[in-house]
């Protein structure tokens, strides 16, 4: 298996972390994404969107991160990444999409270069940008996992899962542009139950080949 990666990438971040924990060795392919290597011919021909990360696995190529965790799942079930029961894999799923879906794409790097190269907001607006979509989020996904008796060491109940795969990246991700955590106490406890973890570890974005 092959996947294309940047260190800093959450997206790529999240595929690394379920790598670990199914415990399926993998190449990893460095793309610089502030280079704008995601942009070249080559790399559009594997992926049109320009993103990463990329798994390849027996020649196939597969885009977009849960998908390629949910394939992950079902070509290694164990350890599982969603629970069995159907509530239960809606509650992961509604957890990782809040995250993948509503607070990620906002504050994606292409989106922060096109407000500040395009719509020429300055770097102090494109920061108020992004820690409002990020507080939004993050609010958000506290007082849900906080009221919630099914949240437990992890996202859900005992053991690591998807929402928690989405979770750290998204965190880390926030600590970068320094935006406090504080009013998400849960949020940060369940944080460093996964960074305790070996697949957690060694995932993030200071240890990858192309670390800088
Ligand atoms: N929904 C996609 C998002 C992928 C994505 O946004 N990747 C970012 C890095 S985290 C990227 O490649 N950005 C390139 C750019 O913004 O030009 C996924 O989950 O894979």
């Amino acid at each position: 298996m092959q996947l294309y990666s940047y260190f800093r990438s959450s997206a790529a971040y999240r595929v690394r972390i379920a790598l670990g924990l199914k415990g399926v060795a993998f190449e990893y392919v460095p793309v610089h994404l502030v280079k704008g290597e995601q942009r070249d011919d080559r790399y559009r021909a594997l992926n049109p969107q320009s993103l990463v990360p990329v798994l390849i696995d027996e020649g196939r190529v597969i885009t977009q991160s849960l998908a390629i965790i949910e394939y992950l799942e079902e070509r290694h079930p164990n350890p599982r990444l969603l629970p069995g029961a159907p509530a239960e894999r809606a509650r992961v799923r509604s957890i990782a999409l809040s995250i993948a879906c509503e607070i990620h794409p906002l504050d994606n790097l292409r989106v922060l270069q096109y407000l500040v190269r395009t719509l020429g907001v300055s770097e102090e607006a494109k920061n108020v940008w992004y820690r409002h979509w990020i507080d939004l989020g993050l609010s958000a996904l506290e007082s849900q996992l906080a009221n919630d008796r099914a949240t437990g060491t992890f996202c859900h109940g005992e053991t690591p899962s998807l929402a928690d795969i989405c979770l750290v990246p998204q965190l880390a991700n926030a600590r970068r542009y320094n935006i406090p955590l504080d009013a998400y106490p849960t949020l940060t406890r369940i944080d460093s139950s996964c960074r305790a973890l070996d697949a957690f570890a060694v995932a993030a974005p200071e240890r990858q080949p192309d670390t800088a």
